[in-house]
């Protein structure tokens, strides 16, 4: 542990997976740093590691200006904080939570005197402390809390601030994790298909995601750029009747192969949907504007 002299004071509620590795980076870059978490004993090992342990979620508070909670859901929040004195606190909440319900804490944070900045964390906790690995944390909020707080914010992982909508974070957050479970839903139905034969699922992976990784960048940015512009025709050959056209050969490969088409058929209902309003020579962008209710 470094010189903790000049490095400001941090206050960490919560321990769980995620709470435990941001202490640890903490404490490693000289911050002292004061902690609790409802199960006591999970303190331990970073008491030993130099953090104060406080003797409830209130003292945990008082003991610096930046208190920054990391809990289960928003409900373990309010569990957390009923009754403790927020006056003048900066706090950073990185639990995951809904974008209403960020804006909600917001608003109930300033009714008890504190500056309130949410976070929504894109890294699992070995990336935590590992630069290279690429992790960060949406912060949302004041922007001049942020400011303020953001040397001991970038300790852990990477900070990308979206704005001074409370919600923007926990909004940014989900939006890209609900992409990750498309994409998790396609590689399920991909596995799916290869299960019964001959076929190396350790020879297929490599194939399934170099193409992954071809596809998504550029439909990614095709996607947003036609959103902007309001101009949903493609240039290239894959137009959406051609798709359309080619969703039948999906729906009999599966019944062939005896998998379930249950995770694709959405999303070609949606495809069908857009080009019977005559948008054969569009992009998949048009899927977008269906889904809004
Ligand atoms: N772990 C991960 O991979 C993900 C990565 C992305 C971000 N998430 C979010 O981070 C929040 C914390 O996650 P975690 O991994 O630390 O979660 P757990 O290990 O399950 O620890 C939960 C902590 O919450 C405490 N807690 C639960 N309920 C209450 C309550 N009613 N009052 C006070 N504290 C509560 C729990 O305490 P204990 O069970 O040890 O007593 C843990 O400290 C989360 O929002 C993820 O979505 C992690």
């Amino acid at each position: 542990t470094q010189n903790t002299a000049e490095k400001s004071p941090v206050t960490l509620l919560g321990l769980g997976a995620m709470g435990t590795a941001l202490a640890r980076t903490w404490l490693d870059a000289g911050h002292p740093l004061t902690v609790w978490n409802r199960t006591p004993s999970r303190a331990d090992a970073l008491v030993s590691e130099g953090a104060k342990a406080a003797d409830g979620a209130a003292a945990a508070v008082a003991a610096s200006s930046l208190v920054i909670v990391c809990l289960l859901d928003d409900a373990s929040v309010g569990a957390a904080l009923d009754g403790v004195d927020l006056t003048g606190k900066d706090l950073v909440n990185l639990t995951t939570t809904t974008p209403a319900q960020a804006r909600a804490r917001a608003a109930w944070a300033a009714e008890r005197g504190a500056r309130y900045l949410d976070g929504g964390i894109m890294a699992v906790p070995p990336m935590v402390g590992v630069p290279e690995a690429g992790g960060y944390v949406f912060y949302s909020g004041s922007r001049e809390l942020f400011e303020l707080h953001q040397e001991a914010l970038a300790v852990p992982v990477g900070t990308v601030y979206v704005g001074e909508d409370a919600g923007f974070a926990a909004l940014h957050d989900v939006a890209l994790l609900s992409a990750m479970y498309g994409m998790f839903g396609g590689v399920a139905h991909a596995f799916a298909l290869i299960r019964r034969e001959d076929i190396d699922p350790s020879a297929f992976a490599p194939l399934l995601s170099g193409w992954i990784a071809a596809m998504a960048g550029p439909s990614v940015l095709q996607t947003a750029a036609q959103l902007k512009s309001g101009d949903y025709t493609t240039d290239v050959v894959s137009n959406l009747a051609m798709q359309v056209a080619g969703t039948p050969t999906f729906e009999r490969t599966a019944a062939e192969q005896g998998v379930s088409p249950e995770l694709i058929q959405p999303y070609f209902e949606l495809m069908r949907r857009r080009l019977a309003v005559g948008s054969g020579e569009e992009d998949l962008t048009g899927v977008v504007d269906l889904l809004l209710k």
